[in-house]
């Protein structure tokens, strides 16, 4: 949360929307995010159309949630109270199972795919095939429903897959500063 603030004030400068992904399903951190201003979450292991729904009261206010309102979000301007982005992320097979139940859930705006934790879950590695099938139906379940899809890439065979989606977070932080790092001294 503490880092959060600096990184929305930069992105803020830079017209750049911020998306956390949160450490679990906590409504009550959810709701300090939304607060915060910003423009949504992504959660991680969403295994059910119940617990997306969950999180549709964690980040919504009444009537279609159950949060309440933090005088934060007011005291920054921030005139769109309630309508943060709500991302499930489909990272397990329990979860791909359901991935059609999450995506239609009202107050989802879309699925964030996992690769790693989803090719652990199948038994296979990231870029093998059962993981690659799954995304391929992932991805074409949720543009059925009209809601957007996101994914993780962090590898070349991933990102390949970019012109699929609508949203892609392409690397992490440490792992982009590593390459970079290592590519000065090639
Ligand atoms: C995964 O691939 O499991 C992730 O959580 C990426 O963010
Ligand atoms: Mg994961």
């Amino acid at each position: 949360m503490a880092d959060v603030i600096p990184l929305l004030r930069v992105a803020a400068r830079a017209g750049l929307p911020v998306f956390p992904r949160m450490a679990s399903h906590a409504a009550d951190a959810i709701g300090r995010m939304v607060d915060a201003g910003v423009h949504g979450v992504i959660v991680p292991g969403v295994e059910s159309a119940d617990e997306a729904a969950a999180l549709v009261r964690a980040i919504r206010l009444p009537p279609a949630g159950g949060r309440s309102t933090g005088a934060a979000r007011t005291a920054l301007g921030v005139t769109d109270v309630g309508e943060a982005l709500l991302l499930p992320m489909v990272e397990t097979a329990v979860g791909l199972h359901h991935a059609a139940d999450i995506a239609t859930v009202d107050g989802v705006d879309g699925i964030f795919i996992g690769p790693y934790d989803l090719s652990m879950s199948l038994g296979c590695k990231p870029g093998e095939e059962p993981v690659m099938t799954a995304i391929a139906s992932v991805v074409e379940t949720v543009r059925s429903t009209g809601k957007i899809v996101g994914m993780f890439t962090g590898r070349p065979d991933l990102l390949a897959l970019a012109p699929t989606l609508d949203l892609v977070a392409v690397d992490t932080d440490v792992s982009a500063l590593r390459r970079g790092i290592a590519e000065l001294f090639s």
